[in-house]
């Protein structure tokens, strides 16, 4: 039978295992990306290791997070770390203003058929070019640098058969909605999401990154496009028609499910908070006051983008409404300075907008949060309650087509009433200066790596014992973010020092929650549904770990939270029978005994001390993971294997 494109680039990488759904593989990784939010950890990790150069065929240190700067020393003290880190240990590093992680390795990077593993959950924006892009924690991604494999369960695949074409005023960011939309944030789980059919070819490389990019949305372990001649012709106007091979489906290959998508019959959507599957169709909305528009971000700053948004101002001569705060965050340097170049940029100001950095900014709530109850319509990723900073904020996700209308009008509107839809050619050559990234030094030994005191050292995990006892120091619902695990924006300075971040676990739950779990030397959480969704961040489970959380027993967890919850040696375990999450409260007394057998056995008996009753949990664990947790994770295993 034959394959279809995920399987060709896994199964080109594959270094044991079986390829068979569900099943743990490893894979090898030939690039990686870190990014200054997660990179400390990341590379604090990797010097644990004692690896004196990356073994990757390309390593890359992105700073686009943090690069306000703001309230003292510690994020310039951090980007210091990481320059002087990559200089010594042969990682290229983009500069901050270079733009947002993602989008410059899509447009500088990137290669198709190769593998590409990210400190960042939109890693798989690079599937826009037929990468096989996995978003992880810092953890794994120095293990991968180090030259370890990647473990993963093997995916499953689903084709999405793309058919006719996009109608004006209608972008990708709408086909992605409409897919979590019908999939929900649960519904990639996984599953790799492979993009296939004659529809692909009317789709250039950064509108296939805006679909790929918001696969991580889905749950999905990745997303994938064939690496056609729209990729070619995307990386000859880099410069790099040489990185190009073509990857693409064979005739009878087989997938293990089929979604059907008309381009055609697609429409402008639009995620309500504070979900990104909570999507329905523009014109239901329209007419609802908006005080806020910001475009940018990984999934919708490109070139294409912003051009757009500059000749929808300039053609029809409209200016920012007044009582509307626009803010554009270009998604690169190439694509500030095309605009500039060509005077999109100048619309853009003529027009009322603010223009920031090239950065993440608003995204992660590094500022511009909204007013008070204010709606906030952004051409981002998340609308998680509370991560622009304004917890009563309401934050809608669009494409930028219906972020402009909403600038312009000041109210929700259906974009197709603009008029005449303005076309963007995708420019022949891209300008490319890649100045902004520092490569490497020649001589290492003449780097000496530069450490400010915000930068803590990791703490370490004690191996697991056969019995555990405590509290259950929270009980929370479905589909608890890593958000709202280890908050972003004003704790985000604290990345690289555990012992204060740690002091924001749960904080917007309840803000108590450290000083309980102190008190108490450690507990137990509970959770719902897919628990720790979103952001890639270890901290979440790092800082669990600083307070020592031992298990987190839910009904389901989000794939990356899981692998970074065993790495720092914490139980992810799932309820046998989901309905027993009803017979827990906060405050029970609970009591694990015999989990060493239960590891191995994948029964583990949970007693109820406060309801006097018994649970049964079950975990999935691979041998691996359960000598992982074993030993108190990942760091402990590999030092005691001797890596
Ligand atoms: C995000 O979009 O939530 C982030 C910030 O980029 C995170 C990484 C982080 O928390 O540093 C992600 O997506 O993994
Ligand atoms: Fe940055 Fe937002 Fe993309 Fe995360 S989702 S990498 S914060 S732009």
């Amino acid at each position: 039978m034959g394959k279809n494109v995920t399987q060709k680039v896994l199964e080109s990488h594959m270094v044991s295992g079986e390829t068979v759904a569900g099943k743990e593989c490893k894979i090898r990784i030939d690039q990686t990306i870190t990014q200054d939010a997660t990179g400390t950890m990341a590379y604090l990790q990797f010097e644990a290791m004692g690896v004196p150069r990356v073994k990757t065929k390309l390593s890359v240190s992105y700073v686009d997070h943090n690069t306000l700067q703001y309230g003292g020393f510690e994020n310039a003290d951090d980007h210091r770390f990481l320059q002087t880190l990559a200089s010594k240990f042969g990682i290229y590093f983009s500069r901050p203003g270079n733009g947002i992680c993602h989008q410059v390795h899509l447009e500088r990077f990137g290669v198709p058929g190769q593998t590409l593993l990210g400190s960042d959950s939109h890693t798989p924006t690079s599937g826009g070019l037929g990468m096989i892009a996995i978003g992880a924690g810092g953890l794994d991604v120095a293990v991968a640098m180090g030259g370890g494999p990647f473990s993963l369960n093997y995916p499953k695949v689903t084709l999405v058969n793309l058919k006719g074409k996009l109608k004006a005023w209608v972008s990708a960011k709408d086909v992605i909605l409409e897919l979590l939309k019908r999939l929900t944030v649960k519904g990639g789980v996984g599953k790799v999401i492979e993009y296939g059919g004659p529809g692909v070819a009317s789709l250039s490389v950064p509108e296939r990154a805006t679909i790929t990019n918001m696969g991580a949305e889905l749950g999905a372990t990745t997303s994938i496009f064939p690496s056609d001649a729209v990729t070619k012709e995307f990386l000859t106007a880099q410069d790099r028609a040489g990185d190009w091979t073509e990857i693409a489906a064979d005739a009878d290959a087989h997938y293990d499910e089929t979604i059907d998508i008309d381009l055609g019959k697609v429409v402008p959507m639009i995620a309500k908070p504070h979900s990104p599957d909570a999507v329905c169709k523009v014109e239901e909305l329209e007419g609802m006051k908006v005080d806020q528009v910001c475009i940018g971000s990984c999934t919708n700053s490109s070139y294409r983008d912003l051009m757009l948004t500059s000749e929808i101002f300039k053609k029809g001569g409209f200016k920012v409404h007044p009582e509307v705060s626009m803010t554009i965050s270009p998604g690169s340097r190439q694509v500030l300075d095309m605009i500039s170049l060509n005077k999109g940029l100048s619309h853009l100001i003529e027009a009322g907008a603010r223009i920031l950095e090239s950065t993440c900014g608003p995204c992660i709530g590094n500022g511009i949060s909204p007013p008070s109850g204010a709606v906030s319509l952004r051409t981002f990723n998340r609308n998680f309650e509370g991560r622009s900073g304004t917890k009563d904020a309401k934050v809608y996700l669009v494409s930028p087509e219906v972020a402009v209308a909403a600038a312009i009008y000041g109210v929700i509107t259906d974009p197709r009433k603009l008029g005449k839809y303005p076309k963007v050619k995708m420019p022949a050559k891209f300008l490319i200066d890649d100045s902004m990234v520092v490569p490497p030094a020649k001589d290492p030994s003449k780097v000496t790596i530069s450490r400010g005191p915000n930068i803590q050292p990791l703490p370490a995990a004690a191996p697991l014992g056969d019995s555990l006892k405590g509290k259950v120091l929270i009980k929370l619902g479905n589909n608890i973010t890593t958000d709202d695990i280890t908050p972003a924006g004003t704790w985000l300075k604290y990345r690289s020092n555990v012992p204060k971040y740690s002091e924001s676990v749960f904080s917007a739950i309840d803000a108590k929650f450290h000083e309980k779990a102190k008190a108490a030397g450690g507990g137990f959480v509970i959770g719902g549904e897919n628990y720790g969704q979103g952001s890639s961040r270890e901290h979440a489970a790092l800082c669990p770990m600083y307070l020592k959380i031992k298990a987190i027993v839910a009904k389901s967890f989000a794939r990356i939270h899981k692998d970074n919850l065993i790495n720092f040696g914490i139980l992810p375990l799932t309820f046998a029978n989901p309905a027993d999450y009803d017979a827990i409260a906060a405050d029970d007394e609970l009591e694990f005994n015999n989990l060493k057998a239960g590891l191995h056995s994948d029964t583990i008996t949970l007693k109820n001390v406060t309801k006097h009753t018994e649970i049964k949990l079950k975990h999935g664990y691979s041998p691996r993971q359960v000598d992982t947790l074993l030993a108190g994770g990942t760091l402990n295993y590999t030092t005691a294997k001797g890596k």
